[in-house]
């Protein structure tokens, strides 16, 4: 049997830039990984969002904003659970956008749960097109870790020890065979209603863990379109742009597929707030494009 090739090996021949940062938050899942059983419960807290916290959801924050203070790569950092931009080392040559544990809700049930980074030289706020890189980690049955330069994207396993290749320069399926949809159906608006209707009719079928990552993780495997709509009540979605939707628009669109807010590509998005939020639709380029004639 050919030797594994490790996450180390496969970042220095491939992604040179970027391996000592990649490495760390390699470093950071293992620990996540580790902890999650402990850290159960809800914190007294609220986010900026008006979210309660997890126990989980906040240690997870401290945790990595203290390693990648540490690690002196990382310039300053917007979190999901954090109000204004953090600053963490002048002489650091990142900027980096986190969330730390997306779809926490599912721990309970556990279920899918994730971490998004977004990496950028830039200074921050800025659009998420002039991301370097963008990374996320699942924390599923197997722990895997996803990461998208310029180069491709590439899926690793953590295997007892360490982080092994799964597979390099991961394109999205064609036709995609999945859809999975944020949202009560009810507050969907009638065009893209109808335009899930027609998917559904052609045969593609529902996967919806409410994990982003998850979920996202699976379109990216079998193809397809994942989407946190414009609601009813709610026109700008729940994904928050820089913590969740742009370091995934800008993996799709590395895979072959591309993003949309319903108007253009998430990765041309001006932002306003740091802590603002985006429609969000995933997946496929052909389903995207589609989907932009008919909203
Ligand atoms: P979180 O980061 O606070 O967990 O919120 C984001 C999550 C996404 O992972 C997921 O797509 C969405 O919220 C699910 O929301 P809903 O429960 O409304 O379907
Ligand atoms: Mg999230």
């Amino acid at each position: 049997m050919a030797e594994a090739i490790t996450l180390e090996k496969y970042l220095k021949i491939n992604d040179k830039e970027l391996a000592g940062l990649i490495m760390r938050i390699g470093k950071i899942a293992e620990r996540i990984s580790k902890e999650l059983p402990y850290r159960r419960g809800k914190a007294n807290t609220q986010n900026v969002f008006g979210e309660t916290q997890l126990v989980a959801d906040k240690w997870a924050d401290e945790f990595i904003i203290k390693e990648l203070r540490k690690s002196g790569l990382v310039k300053t950092m917007i979190s999901e659970e954090q109000e204004d931009v953090v600053c963490l080392n002048d002489k650091g040559v990142f900027n980096v956008t986190l969330d730390p544990l997306d779809g926490s809700s599912n721990i309970e049930s556990n279920n899918l749960v994730g971490t998004i980074f977004g990496i950028y030289k830039k200074d921050l706020p800025t659009k998420g097109k002039h991301q370097i890189g963008a990374v996320y980690i699942l924390y599923g049955p197997v722990m895997t870790l996803v990461y998208a330069t310029k180069n491709g994207v590439n899926e690793f396993l953590y295997a007892g020890k360490e982080f092994v290749l799964k597979e390099k320069n991961i394109k999205l399926p064609e036709p995609g065979k999945l859809y999975g949809i944020g949202g009560l159906r009810k507050d969907w608006f009638p065009k893209f209603r109808k335009y899930i209707k027609e998917l559904e009719i052609q045969g593609y079928k529902l996967r919806y863990g409410g994990s982003f990552v998850g979920d996202f993780n699976q379109v990216l495997h079998y193809g397809g379109i994942f989407a946190y709509p414009s609601l009813v009540g709610k026109p700008i979605g729940k994904l928050r742009l820089f913590a969740e939707s742009n370091p995934m628009a800008f993996i799709i669109k590395q895979a072959g597929g591309a993003s949309t807010n319903g108007k253009y590509s998430i990765l041309d998005i001006n932002p306003e707030s740091i802590n603002q939020r985006t429609p969000t639709y995933i997946g496929n380029k052909k389903l995207i494009n589609n989907l932009k004639k008919i909203l």
